[in-house]
This record gives C-alpha cells, sequence and structure tokens, in this order.
C-alpha cells in the first residue's frame, strides 16, 4: 500500500464507501477521471439526495400549507419535517427558531435588512473581521448608507489567525452587532468564536456567525456557541442549492419585522392592514423552496448516518497531508496556516498566475478554485491579487492530494 493508499484508511471511516454514495465522483473530466477539490464553493451531492428530490417531484410533490388535500399535506409534513431536522442539527431550542431563506447570502440581507434597519442607528458600531466573504460585508454596507452606522474591521495576522486581543480593542460600547465568519473560506481559519461571543456579550451587542464553512467542517449547536444569529447554505453541505437558513434566537425573530411581504408570512390582510403570522412563516413569504428543504433534510440524514466524528478526523487528515505536499512543491506559499484550521488550502506558486494553475490542473481533471474567492479585501490585506484553493470534503482522498501535486508539478513545465 503507498503512503497516500494507508493514510486513506482508518477503522471507523471509509472514505471509498463515502465516494460510492457521490455518483458524479466516477465521472470522468477531459478524459481524466474527476478529482473535485471545489467543496468549499459547493459539495457534491450523495446519491440519497438525489434519489430524495426526485421521489419529491415524481410522486410526493405539491406546494405546501395552503392545500386541505394529501399529496399538500403530505408535502407540508416533509417541509416541515427538514425544519426539524435542521433544529436538531444545530441544537435550536425550538423549531421556530429554524427560517428557511434561498442561502446564507439571503440570510445575512434578511437580518441587516430587518433587524439592522430597526436595531442600528447612526453612530452604531458594527464589528466584522478581515477575513469576511462579501456576503458578510455588502449587505452591512448598504445598512450603513441606510442609518449612517460606521463598521469596524478586526485585523487577521498574516498566517490566517485572529488576535483575541486585538479584536477586544475593537469592541466598545458603541458596538451593536458583530458579524464574523465561523470559518473563513479562504484560509480555512476556524474563528475563536465563544470568546468573540463572550466580548460581543459583554458590549452588550449581537453576535451573528456565518457558518457558511463552519456548519460543514464543525459541529455547530448554536445554543454552546453563544451566538445571536447563525447562517449557512445547504449546497456546501451536500444539500441542494436554492436553500438556506437563517438561525436566530426566538426573541430576535419575534422582534424583527418581515423581510418581504406575500403569501404564507401573513396572520391576517385587510387593505387598511396587515398583522404577521409568528416566526419563521413572517420570514417566509410565498411559495418556499420546497424540495429543496426536504433535499436539505435528506443530507442531514445522509451525513448522520456517517460517522461524523471520523469523518471530520479524515478531513483534517487530508488538510495535513495536503499542506506539507503542497509546501515541498518549489514555488508554492501556503496561504492560511492557523492551527486547528478547517480543511481548505489556499495558495500561490511563484510564476504562475492562479487562473492560469486553474486552467492547467483542470485538464488533468483537477477542479480546484482560483481567485478572490469573494473576499477582495483579504486578498488586499495579504498582498495578493488571488489565490489558488483547493477545498477538501468528506470524499476526498490523499490520491486525490497526490493528483493535485503531480498537477502542480506538470504546471510548472507548462506555465514556467
Ligand atoms: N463561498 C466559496 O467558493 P452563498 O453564495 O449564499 O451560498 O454563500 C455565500 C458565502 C458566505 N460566507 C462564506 C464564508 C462563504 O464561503 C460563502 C460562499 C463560496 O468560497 C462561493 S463564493
Amino acid at each position: 500500500m503507498n503512503k497516500a493508499a494507508a493514510l486513506n484508511t482508518k477503522p471507523t471511516y471509509d472514505v471509498m464507501k463515502v465516494r460510492a454514495d457521490f455518483p458524479i465522483l466516477a465521472r470522468q473530466v477531459h478524459g481524466k477521471p474527476l478529482v473535485y477539490l471545489d467543496s468549499a464553493a459547493s459539495a457534491q451531492k450523495p446519491r440519497q439526495v438525489i434519489e430524495t428530490i426526485s421521489r419529491v417531484y415524481t410522486s410526493e410533490y405539491a406546494n405546501v400549507h395552503r392545500g386541505a388535500y394529501f399529496l399538500s399535506e403530505h408535502a407540508t409534513a416533509a417541509y416541515e419535517a427538514a425544519r426539524e431536522k435542521v433544529q436538531a442539527f444545530v441544537n435550536a431550542a425550538s423549531v421556530k427558531e429554524i427560517v428557511f431563506t434561498k442561502g446564507a447570502t439571503e440570510a445575512i440581507n434578511l437580518v441587516a435588512a430587518t433587524w439592522g434597519r430597526k436595531f442600528i442607528k447612526a453612530g452604531d458600531e458594527i464589528v466584522l473581521t478581515a477575513v469576511e466573504h462579501h456576503s458578510n460585508i455588502v449587505p452591512w454596507q448598504l445598512l450603513r448608507e441606510a442609518t449612517g452606522c460606521v463598521l469596524k474591521i478586526a485585523p487577521v495576522r498574516l498566517d490566517g489567525s485572529i488576535d483575541i486581543a486585538e479584536f477586544a480593542k475593537i469592541i466598545g460600547p458603541k458596538t451593536k452587532l458583530v458579524a464574523v465568519a465561523h470559518v473563513s473560506n479562504v484560509l480555512g481559519t476556524v474563528l475563536p468564536v465563544r470568546e468573540i461571543a463572550e466580548l460581543a456579550h459583554a458590549a452588550g451587542a449581537k453576535l451573528l456567525l456565518d457558518g457558511c464553512q463552519g456548519i460543514v467542517h464543525e459541529f455547530v449547536d448554536v445554543q454552546d456557541l453563544g451566538c445571536d444569529f447563525y447562517v449557512f447554505s445547504s449546497h456546501k453541505l451536500y444539500g441542494p442549492t436554492g436553500i438556506g437558513v437563517l438561525w436566530a434566537r426566538l426573541e430576535l425573530l419575534e422582534a424583527m419585522p418581515p423581510y418581504q411581504g406575500g403569501g404564507d408570512m401573513i396572520d391576517t390582510v385587510t387593505f387598511a392592514k396587515t398583522t404577521w403570522a409568528p416566526p419563521p412563516a413572517k420570514f417566509e413569504a410565498g411559495t418556499p423552496p420546497i424540495a429543496e428543504a426536504i433535499g436539505l433534510g435528506a443530507a442531514i440524514d445522509y451525513l448522520n448516518s456517517l460517522d461524523r466524528v471520523a469523518a471530520a478526523a479524515h478531513e483534517k487528515d487530508v488538510l495535513r497531508y495536503a499542506m506539507s505536499s503542497l509546501a515541498q512543491v518549489p514555488g508554492v506559499r501556503l496561504i492560511g496556516t492557523a492551527p486547528g484550521k478547517a480543511s481548505v488550502q489556499s495558495f500561490v506558486m511563484e510564476g504562475a498566475h492562479p487562473h492560469d494553475l486553474a486552467t492547467v490542473l483542470d485538464r488533468s481533471g483537477i477542479s480546484v478554485r482560483a481567485g478572490h474567492h469573494c473576499a477582495q479585501p483579504l486578498m488586499e490585506i495579504l498582498g495578493v491579487t488571488a489565490t489558488t484553493r483547493a477545498s477538501f470534503g468528506i470524499y476526498t482522498t490523499m490520491q486525490e492530494v497526490d493528483a493535485l501535486i503531480a498537477g502542480l508539478h506538470k504546471a510548472q513545465q507548462v506555465l514556467l
């Protein structure tokens, strides 16, 4: 058994068995076996999720919350069961705290447009970090335009870690909200969110966690994390696109005005006055993404069917192997080396633009992301315009890391 194969084998985690659940991983790209190393952008889907969505549309589909007939009642029960699965997955205190959105981006915009417009005033401060994704920057800039609030940015060290002492200096009596990534999509840093929660709450501020990458690699217990809002997208969690989650403590959701008006979010409507349904319906105007929500539920069932501790350990092993292998490629510099990081690895290669590198790797069947990763301010701080990023999931093998390394050596011959 070679080194890579040996590292793949764990008594409790059979990565090849997991891979067999993901039909797309068997395909070829440009005549080469697919090596999919872009799960941080969007994860591939297991057969169990694909079959659930197919089954919904084949035999179980109708609109929800509206029909007094069998199919509609069935679809409603399945949609609401998906909400319960999410509740259990993140350990929310109540199923009423789970709002379905179309993704993390919409969830953050929802908080900014509702809670933000109601509770943030001119001069109030919102604290972000330098590692944020545009989805956790731009909604707050829109709020700044609307309210005159101030955005303050906590710095990141060059290795990608957050200096909590520096963070503490940014938070003050005017801080009303701290909005940070749970895990950085560029650096893989797992932010010290419990310490950040303590700092935020000591200042009387709320904490929003952008859990887009966090929910994938960490065990999320929203009550234990001490946050007030937690958002994520299904498509990075092996579920379908078009569905995401906003979790917020119930009293916050109750105090927030609606985001959009329409069907399903009302209690009574007259031309003179409309009253709202209680959360979560208040925030789910219109026909929701029904099959997508049920598909997310199937993704959660799938993840729960695995040994998740072993899966997480496998991902960490892949990351460690990738970091040490990449570091040995001449001219490669790792971007993001904070201790305890999640399995996302950015790098630059001397003399090769990340986009060219990604294109050459693609010819070998290897899918990686290149660019600014929707984190342009972070790129500026790191002094790069772009990076190449390999990100790993529950199905990534050590041999795929070897393929990446071989692809990089090949790219050096082509590009340098
Ligand atoms: N990051 C990446 O390749 P949406 O698009 O709403 O599903 O997720 C937005 C988002 C928000 N926060 C973080 C930390 C993210 O990583 C993402 C999505 C992808 O890194 C696509 S840009």
